[in-house]
């Protein structure tokens, strides 16, 4: 099976905070190919990955990174993919530093930065599947369930809310 998604990470010791990610993605049918690849690290192989993407079939590129987290924007000189970061919220900054050096690209190489912590790593998926969802109608259908079956559980917990605040009045 060709993965239209590749997740990258600077360390194996982002991974347990990527799993959201990877199984949201998972969740809509899509098993991407997850890689631990550093742009500081393993500068080579992380160039050459984000090359030859394409051609692979990749159609969109996840890239975790923490402290100065170059990961994403080396990968986005390297491809005219997608390129999302997601900055990881490691100590001592909580993910500040990883979230400026995503976000702050130069003009002429994109990355569209997710948060960093809490919703990053699924919102990466999800914001993937929207993308490959542009010109697959059956994606953008589950994308659309999901979104109905988001609402339908927040209206339950909401009616629940009343109903508890009204037994209390
Ligand atoms: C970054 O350095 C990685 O993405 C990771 O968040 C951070 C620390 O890596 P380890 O020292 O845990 O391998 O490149």
């Amino acid at each position: 099976m060709t993965s239209t998604v590749a997740i990258l990470m600077g360390s194996d010791s982002d991974f347990p905070r990527l799993e959201p990610c990877v199984r949201t993605l998972r969740d809509f049918g899509v098993e991407p190919v997850v890689r631990v690849l550093s742009a500081h690290r393993t500068p080579d192989e992380a160039c050459a990955f984000a090359s030859g993407a394409r051609a692979a079939g990749i159609r969109v590129m996840i890239c975790a990174a923490g402290g100065a987290a170059h990961l994403a924007g080396v990968v986005a000189a390297h491809t005219t993919l997608p390129v999302l970061g997601i900055p990881m919220d490691n100590p001592p900054m909580g993910g500040l530093d990883a979230l400026l050096a995503t976000v702050q690209m130069p003009p002429g190489v994109p990355v569209a930065s997710l948060a960093a912590g809490g919703g990053g790593p699924i919102n990466a998926a999800l914001q993937a599947l929207r993308i490959l969802g542009v010109a697959d109608e059956a994606m953008a259908a589950k994308l659309e369930d999901f979104r109905a079956d988001q609402r339908a559980k927040v209206l339950a917990k909401d009616a629940k809310l009343q109903q508890k605040l009204a037994g209390e009045a």
